[in-house]
């Protein structure tokens, strides 16, 4: 792109919270400018945002997606961006793409968690916002009742550009209060006339053009004193002060429309050209510098060296690997070498593309300002920075979300078994908020990931591209054990068969340690009662012992065990006769030293509306929860909590029922408690009848 271009340009992400219509905000914007040649819908699986398989068949966003478009001869790149919890991650890591945004408001549906949480990011990225009021055609009258709340949970000053034509069915245009022309559309054909406003509007026209000066000339203090003088202000004046409210991040224009129905978007896209900052206005980056670690701040300058950040990733099947980057100043050209410095890694850039929802156009350079994407690097990914070797750079880390949910993963057979590890090595090059690892105990591969239906959601994606079919089943939940008394026992193993015999006799003393504290041997044996050269034997059985658990198969913990006497034979003693034979006196020691089970509790902070609060504490107390304090956050209760982890492994799906998909939950493991004796009982019948199951089947395998 020319710098004539390059000012012109406009990355607009939008914003917003679950399925409060962004793609189809986005898709409304490319078909209004003629970027498609036929109006997307989510809900018919024609978007060319949403083009996902996944996506499409559950009718949401989850990665984020780019296309371009001209308006009025300026370039605009839309970046629609997921609004469920369980994708957020992916917005908020996007979001350091783009420099404007548009934030979709549902105010019948209120302030969403997720909306807090992209706004307050979209404040630390400085991302200048539009306010778009979508859905107007189900919204009913009085709509800035509803809006007030939202601005004062954003702690946002919203600024109203525009006053809705109708409610709900007979929603039709807007009036722009500036120029205080009508905009009425034609049914739903998205073509409009301008016009004078009607006669039975003019008065409530006035009225809200009266409060839009008002608010404005509040951003301003020249304006402030004009306004107050009395004098008139000009809409260049008024267009200027939003202008600049919005760049600063001061204020936030708000307009109105209905994207299914196609209203009030060429409305919003000459707002998107008049308010909102192209990325070379962008305030200069700030960065390090990898080799002294000092600040350095880089212009949004194409003839300042190169550097770029690598916001996103994609496994494309056609092109492969995607690193989707904002080149924040200088050139990227498909001949360069690209260096990431706190990697000390060079990578030469092949092609270079453009994004078109699911297509890609070649370029052959891109500019500071733009975003584009370079295919097949190896080993760059996700949050690196790409610079010049000579001018190096290292722009910030993206946020790291850990995961909250974990699943256990059947392969369906050892063919998918084998394809597992390496689909969800590069699911995870494209995401990386998933974990994979193997259950030491319990040999299940273990899938953590940021909700179940993100879960949900990489199983599938692990069948369509790299064919590893796997069932989902909830995760055994790790339980410990431990001792909570003292005691010293006796093991000895002896047998006589043939020719050499077996012999080893050990005294053990069990005790309990501090939480965490994990394995502790010490050996006390004097007076050779046992050959040293056997004593690592000894503690070789003792922590297999430990591993093997007495109650019900779990790893036991926080433990001292002391070998403190024992007898040996000289022919018939070995390392194998002392393994065993101090395995058996750890566990005679433990039998009397009163083992218990402990299991995970987890810290979990749910965010709900003010209404499910009730309902969400009192699920909780019956989950054995304790309630540790509440927060309030505009409409919003955070409750605080320790719950065990095996109270709540379903937790995102009840806890959607329980707010009708209103609620989000975080959470984390905070530390081992004693299983309560009633549910340790059924804990250890079921071990004791998995146990049985398996040596039945063992039998049967054998014979
Ligand atoms: N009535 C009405 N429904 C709309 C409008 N815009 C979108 N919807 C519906 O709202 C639902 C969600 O729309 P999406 O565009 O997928 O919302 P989203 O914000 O992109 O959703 P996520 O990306 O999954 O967060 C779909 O069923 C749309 O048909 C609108 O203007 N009017
Ligand atoms: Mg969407």
């Amino acid at each position: 792109m020319a710098q004539a271009e390059l000012e012109k340009l406009r990355n607009v992400g939008i914003l917003g919270h679950g399925g409060c219509g962004k793609t189809s905000l986005g898709e409304a914007m490319l078909f209004a400018a003629g970027a498609t040649q036929r109006l997307g819908k989510v809900q018919d699986g024609t978007s060319v945002l949403d083009h996902e398989p996944e996506e499409i068949k559950h009718q949401v966003s989850i990665s984020t997606a780019f296309h371009s478009l001209a308006w009025n001869k300026y370039p605009v790149t839309l970046i629609d961006t997921p609004g469920y919890a369980a994708f957020l991650s992916d917005s908020i890591n996007c979001m350091r793409g783009f420099n404007s945004a548009v934030f979709v408001l549902n105010p019948a549906v209120g302030l969403r968690v997720e909306a807090e949480r992209l706004w307050a990011r979209a404040n630390e990225d400085r991302v200048s916002r539009l306010l778009f009021v979508s859905k107007m055609d189900h919204e009913q009258a009085n709509v800035q009742e509803r809006i007030a709340p939202l601005l004062e949970g954003l702690e946002a000053k919203g600024i109203y550009l525009q006053m809705p034509l109708g409610t709900e069915v007979n929603f039709k245009g807007v009036v722009d209060l500036l120029s205080m022309k009508a905009f009425v559309y034609n049914g739903d054909s998205g073509k409009f006339t301008e016009g004078e406003i009607p006669a039975e509007l003019k008065d409530s026209a006035e009225e809200w053009r009266q409060k839009m000066v008002e608010d404005i000339s509040e951003s301003d203090d020249e304006l402030l004193e004009k306004f107050l003088d009395g004098k008139e202000l000009t809409t260049e004046e008024l267009k200027k002060a939003v202008r600049d409210g919005t760049r600063e991040r001061k204020l936030f224009p708000i307009l109105f429309g209905s994207p299914l129905r196609q209203v009030g978007i060429a409305q919003l896209l000459d707002a998107v050209l008049d308010y909102l900052p192209s990325p070379v206005e962008a305030v200069e980056a700030e960065g390090e510098n990898p080799t002294n670690g000092e600040a350095v701040k880089r212009k949004t300058d194409a003839n300042a060296p190169f550097s770029a950040y690598v916001f996103k990733t994609l496994i494309d099947p056609f092109a492969g690997k995607l690193s989707i980057m904002r080149v924040m100043s200088g050139k990227i050209a498909s001949d360069i070498t690209c260096y990431v410095p706190n990697r000390q890694l060079r990578e030469k850039v092949g092609h270079l593309f453009r994004l078109e929802g699911k297509k890609q156009e070649a370029v052959k350079e891109a500019f500071a300002g733009e975003i584009v994407a370079a295919a097949k690097f190896k080993d760059i990914a996700t949050g690196d920075t790409l610079c010049d070797e000579k001018a190096p750079i290292k722009y910030e880390d993206p946020v790291h979300f850990s995961p909250n949910i974990s699943f256990a993963l059947e392969p369906k057979s050892k063919a998918d078994e084998d394809k597992l590890p390496q689909g969800l090595h590069r699911i995870r090059e494209e995401d990386q908020t998933i974990e994979l690892h193997r259950d030491e105990e319990t040999r299940d591969f273990i899938l953590s990931g940021m909700g179940q239906q993100h879960i949900e959601i990489v199983v599938e994606k692990l069948k369509r591209k790299y064919g590893a079919e796997v069932v989902l089943k909830a995760p055994k939940v790790p339980y410990k054990e431990t001792i909570r008394g003292s005691a010293s026992a006796q093991g000895r193993q002896k047998k006589q068969t043939g020719g050499h015999g077996q012999f080893g006799d050990t005294w053990i003393k069990v005790e309990p340690l501090p939480h965490g504290a994990g394995f502790e041997f010490v050996d006390k044996i004097v007076g050779g009662a046992i050959p040293r050269n056997f004593i690592p034997a000894v503690e070789k059985g003792i922590r297999e012992a430990m591993a093997g658990g007495y109650l019900a198969g779990y790893p036991m913990v926080d433990v001292r065990a002391t070998l403190y006497d024992g007898s040996y034979h000289d022919v018939d003693s070995s390392d194998m006769a002392f393994r065993i034979a101090a395995s058996m006196g750890f566990k005679n020691a433990v039998e009397k030293a009163k083992p218990v089970l402990l299991e995970p509790v987890m810290n979990m902070e749910v965010s709900v509306p003010d209404e499910c609060m009730g309902d969400v504490i009192g699920d909780l107390n019956s989950r054995r929860g304790k309630v540790l304090g509440m927060d309030t956050k505009g409409h919003i209760q955070v409750i605080k909590s320790r719950v065990p982890m095996s109270e709540v492994l379903k937790y995102a799906q009840d806890l959607r029922s329980i707010t009708s998909g209103r609620g989000e939950f975080h959470m984390e493991f905070a530390h081992y408690e004693e299983l309560p004796p009633h549910l340790a009982e059924k804990v250890i019948k079921e071990a004791k009848a998995r146990k049985a199951g398996e040596q039945e089947g063992e039998h049967k395998a054998h014979g």
